[in-house]
């Protein structure tokens, strides 16, 4: 990953801010990137400005030491640079006009586990649906094999050592200008735009790494 240890800034993204259209809208993606993503990177970044230790880990090693400390410190820790790590990684999963659908070897662990991409599909919606307040549904890779995750708030399957293979952002600023309070509408636009090239990358890394880094 660019930019993996402080100091973080906001790349940019590899597609423009309307490209997504007219599945996920210019302005959301505009204010999702330069706003809320921008948020985390100066937060963290403050975190980290008198703390030489912490200034030397990457942004994984860091989501999983915000674990030892205490809350104080272990709390803002976790959600910033959850916050960016999770934004990077939902950013990184999108792509106008991507494939719909996994190939090669997602797309069989995807039919041994789920049956079918349908399957996945219904599954990974009702998992998306039914994050309670802000947070993430993940498809990640664990010991266990595919799994759906939710992950409320920032916190990310780093921390749990599993490997991300594509995630949903379902804060409500992921999606309420567009679609109000209609979070169903927003899972299956998401899914025009969701790259599964990009997720079959992800996979096979998982699958090489057995770990958690990307
Ligand atoms: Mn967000």
């Amino acid at each position: 990953m660019e930019n993996n240890r402080y100091p973080f800034v906001n790349l940019a993204l590899p597609y423009a801010y309307d490209a997504l259209e007219p599945f996920i809208d210019e302005t959301t993606m505009r204010l999702h990137h330069t706003r809320h993503l921008q948020t985390y990177i100066q937060n963290l970044n403050a975190l980290l400005i008198d703390r030489p230790q912490l200034q030397k880990l990457t942004l994984q090693q860091l989501i999983i030491a915000s674990q030892r400390y205490t809350e104080e410190l272990g709390v803002p820790l976790l959600s910033n640079a959850g916050g960016v790590y999770n934004h990077r990684f939902f950013f990184d999963g999108l792509r106008p006009a991507p494939a719909r659908e996994p190939r090669g070897s997602l797309a069989s662990a995807l039919t041994q586990r789920f049956g079918s991409f349908e399957g996945f599909r219904d599954a990974f919606k009702k998992a998306a649906l039914s994050v309670f307040g802000s947070g993430y549904a993940f498809l990640v890779l664990g010991p266990k094999g595919l799994e759906i995750i939710k992950a409320p708030n920032q916190n990310s399957p780093v921390q749990l050592m599993l490997c991300p293979i594509i995630a949903i952002d379902v804060w409500e600023h992921a999606y309420y200008l567009k679609h109000y309070n209609m979070r169903s509408d927003y899972i299956d636009a998401w899914f025009n735009v969701a790259d599964w090239d990009k997720a079959g990358e992800n996979y096979d890394r998982c699958i090489q790494n057995r770990g958690y880094m990307r």
